[in-house]
């Protein structure tokens, strides 16, 4: 671990209000751990924007496995990238209804690629990607 700076940061006490209010609800005890954990999210996105970074991400996925031919489609389509597919979880949520959940791994252009057309694919009802930088320069 680096060594640690302190830093004073002038704020409006209406947003420290807010800001508070906002941590006490995440459960941080302190602000610094809150500040920390903001400023190596943003750190985190703006990695993640470059189409070459490595980055992991998380793919949500609902569908109705009876949909002709879907569970087929996006089954193949994940083997066409299986380098990028880094593990599947796949829960029967009733009757109809899947969730697959995907991590996929590789360079950020590639990874976002195939999260939106899976997501995008015709009997998805509900998708959600969260792409994030391996974490290894926070
Ligand atoms: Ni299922």
């Amino acid at each position: 671990m680096s060594e640690l700076s302190r830093i004073g940061v002038a704020i409006d006490s209406g947003l420290l209000d807010r800001f508070d209010k906002f941590i006490a609800e995440r459960g941080y005890e302190n602000r610094s751990e809150a500040f920390r954990d903001l400023i190596r999210d943003q750190l985190a996105r703006q990695a993640a924007e470059d189409p070459e970074a490595p980055v992991i991400a998380v793919v949500s996925m609902v569908y109705d496995h009876h949909t002709r031919l879907l569970s087929e489609k996006l089954t193949e389509m994940q083997h066409a990238a299986f380098h990028a597919v880094h593990s599947t979880l796949h829960i029967h949520l009733d009757h109809d209804n899947c969730l697959e959940v995907l991590v996929l791994r590789g360079k950020s252009a590639q990874v976002r690629r195939v999260a939106n057309a899976l997501i995008a694919t015709k009997g998805v009802k509900y998708g959600q990607v969260t792409v994030a930088a391996t974490g290894a320069h926070l």
